[in-house]
C-alpha cells in the first residue's frame, strides 16, 4: 500500500489524543493527506461498539465479549476506513491499535496470546502499523488527568493494578519489537513529546515520499 500507517498507545489519559491533533498538524504543514481516527471506532459500526464497550452500566461484560467486540468495531474499521485510505496514499494516525487489545485483552484480561493474535490477524487482514509511538506514563497520573476532565468509563474504571498491568504490557511489547514500536516519556511537557514524535515520524515520512498523497497547492 502506497500510505503510511502510524498509531498511537499509551495508558489512559497519556496524551495521545493531544499529541495526534499536533502531529496532523505538523504534517499537514508539510503537503500530505492526512486521516486521523481512533479504536475502537472510526465507523459509525465501530463507533456504536465503542459505545457498548464503554458504557459503566456494561459491568457484566465477560472478557471473551470484550475481546471480540473490540476485534469486531476494528474489522469494520480497517475494511471501511483505514485499508482505503493507505491505498490512497495517506498517512493515517490512529489513536489506538491492536497493541492496546494485547495489552488490554491480552495482559490486563490474562486472554492467551495465541488467541489474541489470531483474532489480530482476522481483523486487520494484514494491515499492520508502519510505526507505533507508546506515550509511556504513570497509570495513576493519567487516570488523574483523565478524572480531571470527565467522568470515568467501564474501562477506565477497573483497579489502578489493571492500568499497571497494561502499562508494562506496552513496554515489553516495545522491547519484543524495537523497530516498530518506540516509547516517548508522556511525563514531558506536550511541546517536548511532540517534538520526539516529530523526530521519529519525519524520516519515515521522507522515505516514502515518493508514495505519499499530497493535498493539491
Ligand atoms: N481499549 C482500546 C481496549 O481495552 N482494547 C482495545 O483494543 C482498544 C483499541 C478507549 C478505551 O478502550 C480501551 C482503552 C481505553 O480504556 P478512550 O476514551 O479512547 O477509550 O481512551 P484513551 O484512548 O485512553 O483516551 P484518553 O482521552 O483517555 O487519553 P489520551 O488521548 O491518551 O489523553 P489526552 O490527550 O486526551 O489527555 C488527557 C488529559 O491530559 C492533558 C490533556 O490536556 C487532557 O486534559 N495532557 C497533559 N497534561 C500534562 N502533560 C502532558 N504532556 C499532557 N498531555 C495531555
Amino acid at each position: 500500500m502506497n500510505g503510511l500507517f502510524i498509531t498511537l498507545e499509551g495508558v489512559e489519559g497519556s496524551g495521545k489524543t493531544t499529541q495526534l491533533s499536533r502531529l496532523k498538524k505538523h504534517l499537514e504543514s508539510t503537503g500530505h493527506r492526512i486521516v486521523v481516527t481512533r479504536e475502537p471506532g472510526g465507523t459509525p459500526i465501530s463507533e456504536a461498539i465503542r459505545d457498548i464497550l464503554l458504557d459503566p452500566t456494561n459491568g457484566a461484560m465477560h472478557p471473551m465479549t470484550e475481546l471480540l467486540l473490540y476485534e469486531a468495531a476494528r474489522a469494520q474499521h480497517v475494511a471501511e476506513h483505514i485499508r482505503p485510505a493507505l491505498e490512497s496514499g495517506a498517512i493515517v494516525l490512529s489513536d489506538r491499535y491492536t497493541d492496546s487489545t494485547t495489552a488490554y485483552q491480552g495482559a490486563g484480561r490474562s486472554i492467551s496470546p495465541e488467541t489474541v493474535g489470531q483474532l489480530h490477524q482476522i481483523a486487520t487482514q494484514g494491515v499492520w502499523p508502519d510505526l507505533t509511538i507508546v506515550i509511556d506514563l504513570d497509570p495513576t497520573e493519567g487516570l488523574r488527568r483523565r478524572a480531571d476532565d470527565h467522568a470515568h468509563d467501564r474501562i477506565e474504571s477497573e483497579p489502578v493494578d489493571f492500568h499497571r498491568q497494561v502499562r508494562t504490557a506496552f513496554l515489553a511489547l516495545a522491547e519484543i519489537e524495537s523497530e516498530r514500536i518506540k516509547v516517548v516519556d508522556g511525563s514531558m511537557s506536550p511541546d517536548e513529546i511532540a517534538g520526539h514524535i516529530a523526530a521519529l515520524v519525519d524520516p519515515l515520512v521522507e522515505q516514502k515520499r515518493g508514495q505519499l498523497d499530497r493535498t493539491p497547492e
